[in-house]
């Protein structure tokens, strides 16, 4: 599914992510929360102030999920197939909201590297992170 070209842009991006992921995901969550409110009813249990140790936590969670895709970007649907057991299972997220997110992180990424998230890199990830959403909620039933 993915060019050559598009495997490329994504995983240059990622090897520039990966040794930030609990800062990018917090600071795509905190995003996400102040954006778009009703995505925090999903945390009722969580301390969302800024910088809180949830938000790094689960930030760092979401952002390694999606660099495990980055790095099976062939068979994506395999290697988060627990993933999205869990998403489909127990969670029951409204699949709308993955949207709400993809547009976070994508906003979180151009912020701190605005040189690497030029238009092809802004495409290839939009793409990229379509597809990790429609595997997560491929199970919905
Ligand atoms: Zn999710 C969880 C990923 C989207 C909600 N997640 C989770 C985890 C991960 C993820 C990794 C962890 C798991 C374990 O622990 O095992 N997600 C993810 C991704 C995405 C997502 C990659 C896309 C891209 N989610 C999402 C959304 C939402 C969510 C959109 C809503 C809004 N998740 C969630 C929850 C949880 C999760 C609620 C649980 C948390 C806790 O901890 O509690």
């Amino acid at each position: 599914t993915f060019s050559e070209a598009e495997k490329a842009a994504i995983t240059s991006l990622w090897s520039k992510i990966s040794g930030h992921a609990d800062d990018i995901g917090a600071e795509a969550l905190e995003r996400l929360f102040l954006s778009f409110p009703q995505t925090k009813t999903y945390f009722s249990s969580f301390d969302l102030s800024h910088g809180s140790a949830d938000l790094r936590r689960h930030g760092g969670k979401v952002v390694s999920a999606i660099g495990k895709a980055a790095q099976h970007l062939g068979d994506i649907d395999h290697a988060l197939s627990r993933l999205s057991d869990l998403h489909a299972q127990i969670l029951r997220v409204d699949p709308g909201n993955f949207r709400l997110l993809n547009h976070s992180i994508q906003v979180t990424l151009a912020v701190h590297f605005p040189k690497e998230f030029n238009a092809t890199t802004h495409a290839a990830w939009d793409k990229f992170l379509s597809v990790v959403s429609a595997v997560l909620v491929s199970k919905y039933r």
